[in-house]
Parts: structure tokens; sequence; C-alpha cells
């Protein structure tokens, strides 16, 4: 005999079966475009979505800070090309979020943050909601497109829109605005499952024209002293092959953009890395593959480039990059990968490398550098000098190639970028456009997750404080990376003084002999305090190898940095008062 209650309750159960919420459709939207990791720190109202997105399978990182969280997804998104997602609550939250969402936009890495946000009646009249804030407003002049969903049927062609903004032709950040309401809303499941939007091709193929590919061969050929400079739209695009062909058969040395290095090994023949200064200045004919002539490259023009007339090559996917700073004479605009076979394909038809002048000089100079810099770099000073230290790192890279360094800070960042060598592309992931610290435990995550490699985070000891507390979720996830704390004892160097004489210290130094390895053990990590060049290495290796969550705290002379590393002439200066 059936029991009418339960008939009732077993009813119910089945017509709940039939509904779907925003909170189930938003994560089989994402998991239909195959996004199934997931960078978030959970409060009102995304608790249950993260709750969810973990039972249905999704991996999910939960932050100390959003910031963090952010730039995980943000370096998720240069590593893999698909988008990486950042989950936040509203306001704070979201404001938290949305300075790696700018990051990921200046950078152009694909990226989306979905924040949930507060009742739309009551943000629009202002009338003080939790957490209140018109976040899309905000969002839209520092990504490149925001979207808001209202109704649970729109949310299949919202995240698509999402997905196709962030990776379609240059990448950039995407904000979408998911309110408190549209998460609880219901639809029938069956018309929920057919709103989603699977989206094809998201990332279409863009043909340079026949013509710009001529006239690029047509520039290159004039040449007697070409350079090619990878930036790390090179990187990102994942056409390594195809890149490493077209440097090979032209027979033009290369110099790579700092994320680029590695695309071409910082050892082959034809990297010109440790002849930058002769390169830029000299060269006639510039080809520049996914780099910019932004800040980083003075702008194309200048004392650094020279007083010789240059001619620039652009490959480039977005039109208005072209002659942004400087004439651009042959602009090429394309995705790297057709631009690239295209100008292979070009090259087929007989081709004649760099007169032999050139090539022997930019060896020559690179060799002489390379000669002259060996020695400091074997020093085993105590306490330690960057080169020494950085000198056994790059020792360690070396013997372990597939490792994922991560670095920022000042001397910390400019002295590593050109001292260590890299193999293989996408190993080398920093501070990027803005020169920003704080990226440093969230890209450390990112990498560890997205690729399984080992990662080593360098990090300046100002650097690392921006993102420090994320060592907790580093050994929460039990994550194999080792973080370096290059320890001078404050910004750029430990010893500024006070010029007034007051008892504060000066601006940029921070407590002596800080003991940043007892924090790593806090956490249940290995913490390792090294002094000498010997010590640190050992560190590091025994951390690759363990794969255990590590901290070297590695004391560095506090007299060894310089005023902001190696851009200290970006410094206004007083007139009025002397340093
Ligand atoms: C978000 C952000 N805030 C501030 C700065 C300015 N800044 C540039 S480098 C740096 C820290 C440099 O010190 P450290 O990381 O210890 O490197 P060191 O030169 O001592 O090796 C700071 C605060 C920045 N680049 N980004
Ligand atoms: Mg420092």
């Amino acid at each position: 005999m059936s029991d009418p209650a339960i008939d009732t309750l077993a009813g119910d159960a089945a017509e709940a079966q039939e509904l779907t919420d925003g909170f189930h459709l938003v994560i089989d939207a994402l998991k239909l475009n195959d996004i199934n990791t997931i960078y978030n720190v959970p409060g009102i109202p995304i608790t249950d979505l993260g709750r969810y997105m973990q039972a249905e399978g999704m991996r999910v990182l939960s932050f100390r800070h959003e910031q963090h969280a952010g730039y995980a997804a943000a370096i998720a998104g240069f590593l893999t090309k698909k988008p990486g997602v950042c989950l936040t609550v509203s306001a704070p939250g979201f404001l938290n979020g949305l300075t790696s969402l700018a990051h990921a936009t200046t950078n152009c890495y694909p990226m989306i943050l979905i924040s949930g946000s507060s009742e739309r009646e009551i943000v629009d009249l202002q009338q003080g909601d939790y957490e209140e804030m018109d976040q899309l407003a905000v969002a839209k002049t520092l990504c490149k497109a925001a979207y808001r969903i209202l109704h649970p049927e729109d949310i299949g062609i919202g995240i698509a829109r999402a997905i196709r903004a962030a990776v379609s032709g240059r990448p950039g950040g995407v904000y979408l605005d998911l309110p408190a309401k549209l998460l609880g809303s219901v639809m029938e499941a069956e018309a929920g499952r057919k709103s989603l939007v699977q989206v094809i091709d998201a990332a279409p193929a863009q043909i340079p024209s026949a013509d710009a590919v001529a006239r690029a061969l047509e520039v290159l050929k004039g040449a007697e002293k070409p350079l090619i400079i990878l930036g790390k739209g090179a990187a990102y695009a994942q056409e390594d092959d195809a890149i490493r062909a077209l440097i090979e058969k032209s027979g033009i040395p290369s110099l790579p953009m700092s994320m680029a290095k590695g695309l071409l090994p910082d050892d082959h023949p034809q990297s010109a890395g440790p002849a930058r200064s002769l390169v830029l200045k000299e060269s006639d004919v510039v080809m520049l593959i996914g780099a910019r002539l932004n800040w980083l490259l003075s702008h194309g023009k200048g004392k650094q480039w020279g007083s010789a007339p240059k001619k620039f090559i652009q490959i480039d996917i977005e039109p208005r990059e072209m002659d942004s700073n400087v004439e651009i004479a042959a602009p090429l605009v394309g995705d790297i990968g057709s631009c690239v076979k295209a100008l292979l394909d070009g090259m087929d038809k007989g081709w004649t490398p760099p007169p032999a002048a050139w090539t022997d000089a930019v060896r020559e100079k690179k060799d002489g550098n390379i000669a002259k810099m060996a020695p400091r770099l074997r020093n085993n000073n105590v306490p330690m000098d960057f080169h020494g230290a950085l000198g056994a790192l790059k020792q360690v890279i070396a013997e372990n190639q597939d490792v994922i360094l991560v670095n920022e800070g000042a001397n910390t960042l400019d002295f590593a970028r050109s001292i260590i060598d890299m193999y293989k592309p996408r190993k080398r992931l920093d501070v990027g456009t803005w020169g920003v610290m704080g990226i440093g435990m969230g890209q450390a995550v990112a990498a560890a997750v997205e690729t399984g490699c080992p990662v080593l985070a360098v990090e300046g000891d100002s650097a690392f404080g921006f993102s420090g507390m994320e060592i907790e979720t580093i050994c929460r996830y039990n994550l194999p990376i080792c973080v370096v704390v290059f320890n001078n004892g404050g910004i750029y160097r430990g010893t500024d003084v006070n010029p007034s004489g007051g008892s504060d210290v000066a601006t940029t130094v921070f407590v002596k002999d800080a003991r940043y390895d007892k924090m790593m053990e806090a956490f249940g990590g290995v913490g390792v305090y090294a002094t000498s060049p010997d010590e640190l290495s050992r560190a590091v290796k025994e951390a690759i190898e363990s794969g255990k969550p590590t901290l070297v705290n590695a004391v560095i002379d506090e007299k060894a940095g310089t005023e902001s590393g190696r851009i200290g002439n970006l410094n206004p200066q007083s007139v009025v008062s002397k340093k």
C-alpha cells in the first residue's frame, strides 16, 4: 500500500528534478565550454556556486585574497589559451579582483572575472544594499568587455559571449556580473539545457593578406642587419615550431622579451639576448612578432635604438597596434601562426641569410658578454649578491628545464631576467607590461595547477609581501612550488636611512633579518634559511625533487641592489631637494 505522504514527497522530488537554477546553468555552461578550473574567494552570494562547482567535478581553488585568485586566472589564460576564471563576491571582492582583470587586459591574457552582485533594484536606486555597487559600470573601462546576466535563460549565451570576447582577436579580460537573484532563479531543466551555447572556433584564425606578406618579405630581404623580436604574444600563440622554423630558416638574430624567453632556447646560436644593446642600436630592419613598441622597448625610438634609420615589420592581430609609436613599414595583421607560416612559405622561394658581418658581430658581442659575466655568477660570497645567488639558480634551471620560473621584484627581477636562461616556451612568467608587484603566488599556483610542472618563484622580499599569505594556499593544495625570497631587507636595498633622523626607518626599509622561512613552516611547508649560493642551490634542488611546498629565505647583501633595478631612469627628479 502506498503512503500518500511519501507519494507527495516523491512527486515533489520528480518535479524538482525537472528544474534547474542559475547556479547549475553557470556550471553547465562553463563545463560545456571545457572550463573546469576556477580561482575563487568564497562569500555572499557565490559561496554555494563554488560548492556546487566542486560537487560537479570542477577544480575550485580558494585563495586568501581575490587579487591573487585573479592573477592566477590571468596567467592560466596565458598558459592555456582558454579564459582563466576568477570568482568573487560583490563590491570589495569584485574590486580586489579588478586589478588582476585590468592586468589581464593590459597583458592580453584571456580571463573572465565573474562576480556576484547585489539586488539590482536596490543598487540602481542607491538604497544601501549589502555590498552595494554598480560593478558593471566600474568594470567597463578596465576590461575588454563587460556583461551582466539577468535571466537564467540568458546564462548560456552570456557565458558564450564572455568566452569569445576573452579569447578572440587580441585576448583580454572580460567581466561577467551575476546578481544574487539570478543564481537562485529557476527554469525548466530541459529548456535550460537547450539554452546552453558551445562556442565554436572561439579564436578564429585571422589570415594576413598576401600583399602584406609580400611587403614584409620585401622589407626583410632588403636588410643588412635584420633582427627579430619575440614578445609574449608569440609565446601565447603556441606556434612554437613554426616560429623556431622561421628564425632558423631566416638566419636572423632573435631577441626575446622577458616572457618570450625559451621560445627559442636562450643557448640557441641565434639567440641575441646577451647582445641586446648592440642589436637594438645597430639593426636596420626589425621584425616584431607579438611584441608591442611600448615602454619596454623605449617606444621604438631614442638613444637605445641608435641613430641609424630603421624599418619595422610588425606581426600583430590588432590593426591599431600598427604605427602606435613609430611608422611600421610592413604591417602584418593576423594571428601569429598564420602570419609566421605565410612568411615561411614565402621564404621557400629562395632565401639568403643575413650578411655574415652582422651575425658574426652579434655573436662576438654575445660571447664576450657571456664570458665577462661568468666569473661573477660563480662567486660564493656570503652574504650573497644577486649574481652569486642567481648564478646558482641559473644552474638549477639548466638542469631542470621543465621548471616554470615565476619572477618579480626590482633588482631580483632585472638580474634574474638576464641571468637565468630558459630553454622551453612559456616557462618564464613575470610582472608583464605594468611591472606589477603581487603576481607571484597567484601565478605560481596557476602554473602548478594548469601544467603539473614544478614551479620556482624567485621573489624580491617586497614583491613577495604583496601575495605572501597565499603560501597557505600553496600548502593547502600541496603544490610543487618552491618560493625563493631574495631577502635584502627592503625595496631595492636595506640600507636607506630616514633623512629626518627620526626613529621611523626609511620608507624603503623592512625589518632586519626577517624569517620568511618560518612563515612557510607555520603552514606545514618546508622552510629553509640559506646564506650561500651552495645552500641555496641545495635547497632548491631538494624542493624540486621532493615536490613539497618550500620557501627558501635567501639572505642577500642589503647593499647589493640599485634604485628601481634597471629602470631607475624612470624616476622623476626633484629640482629643489637633493637625494
Ligand atoms: C602594485 C605595485 N606597487 C608598487 C610597485 C613599485 N615597486 C616596484 S619594484 C618594488 C619592490 C622592489 O623590491 P623587492 O621586491 O624587494 O626587490 P629588490 O630590488 O629588493 O630585489 C615596488 C614596491 C609596483 N611595481 N607595483
Ligand atoms: Mg628587496
